[in-house]
């Protein structure tokens, strides 16, 4: 037995119990009030509920306010490139299937300059969760539009106000091939936002979560009409999806029964700007997911690897005409 396996098994052996700390790291450097926040504590909450061993657990995250995030985990994490967060999630998952893969990115980052890999993330459908923490603007670079700033929004790069709707990250992703699990949150709403993230984490398959998530620094009131008004805020149940408290159901009266199996109707809900929808939108379980597709993790030997590649660098040798002046 390799040291390892040994190591494995003694962790395996242990009954480990973790607490919030085992998974805090550091102090955030985001502004007093910023969405950012809440959304670490429900993600450090579902670890330790999940009890997730830090070492089998990585973070990637592009670059922004929100991906700083890796950072404030005790896990592994991996603050990659602005718009790349995806593919280096993808390459861990890849090689490292065992491993539990979270995504966190900036709407910047996921519909601007990552928007190709985020398109492609859906169709793969890998199993990973991706929270796109939208805060509607720049945060770090200091208030410029992004593709899901409202329109009209004054900003560095639009001080007369931006000229174009927003995009929606709901519906195109609902638009998009081997789609399987899509959810909205909202930061202030803590408890479903927790449920979300752990809806997300146990689906089977690559989850998009948007959390609508507060930038008190550069947009102070832009969220205030949904804040102010649960009426504007229109919880999704279901048996197959969320299921909310009495003292929940008593402040966010507005609740509509909604099947995640039904993508028609989800697609509908997410076409809502004015109230907007809070719960599980889409839920496919049936999706296969690529790196059960690709069975990745099989050519993992030097032995597998070395013959896989000779044979792939074979295809484009030319080999002198005369087979035995061949050169071994
Ligand atoms: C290739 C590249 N282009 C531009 C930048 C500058 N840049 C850094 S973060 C960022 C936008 C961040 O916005 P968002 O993804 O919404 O994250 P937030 O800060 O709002 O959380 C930009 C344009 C960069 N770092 N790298
Ligand atoms: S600038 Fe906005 S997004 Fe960035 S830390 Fe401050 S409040 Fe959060
Ligand atoms: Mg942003």
């Amino acid at each position: 037995m390799n040291m390892m396996s040994a190591t494995e098994c003694l962790l395996q052996m242990c009954d480990e119990h973790f607490e919030m700390e085992d998974y805090q790291s550091g102090v955030p450097r985001w502004c007093t009030g910023c969405g950012d926040s809440a959304i670490l504590a429900s993600v450090q909450r579902l670890c330790r509920d999940e009890g997730l061993r830090p070492e089998k657990t990585v973070f990637v995250s592009g670059i922004g306010c929100s991906s700083r995030f890796p950072h404030y985990m005790k896990t592994y994490g991996f603050h990659g490139i602005h718009g790349r967060a995806l593919p280096i999630a993808e390459g861990v998952k890849m090689s490292r299937p065992d491993l539990h893969v979270f995504v966190n990115t900036g709407d910047g980052d996921c519909c601007s300059i990552g928007a190709g890999h985020w398109v492609h993330a859906v169709r793969y459908n890998m199993n990973l969760t991706l929270f796109l923490h939208d805060n509607q603007i720049y945060g770090l670079t200091k208030k410029q539009a992004s593709p899901t700033s409202p329109i009209g929004t004054k900003s560095n790069t639009t001080p007369r106000g931006s000229y174009l709707d927003a995009l929606n990250p709901l519906t195109v992703t609902l638009g998009i091939q081997n789609v399987s699990f899509v959810a909205q949150a909202a930061d202030w709403i803590p408890e479903v936002l927790y449920d979300i993230v752990k809806a997300a984490y146990h689906h089977q398959g690559f989850s998009f979560v948007r959390i609508i998530q507060r930038c008190p620094e550069w947009l102070p009131q832009s969220l205030d009409p949904w804040l102010h008004d649960p009426q504007k805020v229109q919880l999704l149940t279901h048996e197959r999806g969320l299921q909310y408290s009495t003292a929940m159901s008593k402040v966010y009266k507005n609740q509509v029964q909604h099947d995640p199996l039904d993508i028609h109707r989800a697609r509908e809900l997410a076409s809502n700007t004015d109230t907007i929808p809070v719960g599980i939108l889409f839920q496919d379980p049936g999706i296969p997911c690529y790196e059960n597709v690709r069975r990745s993790g099989v050519l993992q030997t030097a032995d597998l690897i070395r013959a896989g590649l000779n044979a792939e660098l074979d295809k484009y040798t030319v080999w002198p005409k005369n087979a035995d002046a061949k050169v071994a």
